[in-house]
């Protein structure tokens, strides 16, 4: 996958490290005691195997507050671009707005994680002048109330279709099919019986010829599952992001990274993405 000036390789599964910047996950001492605290964070994930660190400042959970342009742009700029120059790997910046993601790529960004799939106003031409690689996600409705009623027909077929208009509209926009990557959504508009039909259903994404992203990370949907709370939530992380992988998702996005990176070399050595390469 082409990114804003790296290539990502995805000849074998990676890593995505899920990197917090708002002011619940590192607050207590104020802004550089938070972005010492983020990028220390980064360091670990990559000792654990992060391909990508995933880096955001506004939290997408359904009641969440809007955050504004600015304040998302404190949080996540100077990580950024302390990760970029301390580390050099690739970050990706979680958001949906056009300003945060042209600042994001000038401190370094490579990667738009849009969980609004460029949707936003301004956000698909934003993408396009950075040349950023952009991962387009599926959500039906939006965060603050997406899990009221989430409805669905077929949501395999309106999960596809969705994605398949949203990665033509980035190729009109002037972003190559190369720089994209496509993700379910998982949780974002759906119930369980949707959550676990897309993962049995993954291929079928695969048919859009493009990277399949997903984040199943100590979502709700496990705890639906096993009964747990979200800090319990490791072990059927792990069985949904190895079945995702086996039903073709080359990139997982996760808070467990040296985790999912032990259960994707187990993934790997069975399925044939070769030896010697961590996840
Ligand atoms: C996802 C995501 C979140 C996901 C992508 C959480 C920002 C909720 N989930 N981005 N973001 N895919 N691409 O629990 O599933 O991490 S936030």
């Amino acid at each position: 996958m082409r990114l804003r000036t790296q290539v990502l390789d995805l000849s074998r599964p990676r890593v995505m490290g899920i990197l917090n910047c708002t002011p619940d996950s590192f607050s207590d001492g104020g802004r550089f005691a938070a972005r010492d605290a983020a990028v220390a964070h980064a360091e670990q994930m990559l000792a654990e195997g992060a391909g990508i660190i995933d880096v955001g400042g506004e939290s997408t959970r359904p009641g969440a507050q809007d955050v504004s342009v600015a304040e998302e742009i404190r949080r996540v700029v100077p990580v950024i671009e302390a990760i970029v120059k301390r580390f050099g790997c690739i970050v990706s910046v979680d958001t949906v707005k056009p300003e945060v993601m042209h600042a994001a790529c000038r401190v370094g960004a490579e990667m738009i994680n849009d969980i609004a799939a460029l949707r936003v106003p301004g956000a698909l031409e934003a993408a396009a002048q950075t040349g950023a690689g952009v991962c387009i996600m599926h959500m039906q409705g939006e965060p603050r109330t997406m899990q009221d009623a989430p409805h669905y027909v077929d949501v395999v077929e309106e999960v596809q279709t969705f994605l398949s208009e949203r990665v033509a509209a980035c190729v009109a926009a002037g972003i190559g099919r190369d720089r994209l990557c496509v993700d379910p959504g998982f949780g974002f508009g759906k119930r369980l019986v949707h959550n676990l039909r897309l993962l049995s259903a993954l291929p079928v994404l695969g048919d859009l010829g493009v990277p399949v992203l997903v984040g199943v990370s100590r979502k709700s949907m496990l705890g639906e599952l096993t009964g747990e709370p979200v800090g319990q939530r490791l072990a059927a992380g792990l069985a949904a992001a190895v079945m995702a992988v086996e039903r073709g998702a080359l990139i997982v996005r996760t808070h467990d990274v040296r985790a999912t990176c032990d259960a994707l070399r187990v993934v790997m050595e069975v399925s044939g993405f070769g030896s010697n390469n961590k996840p």
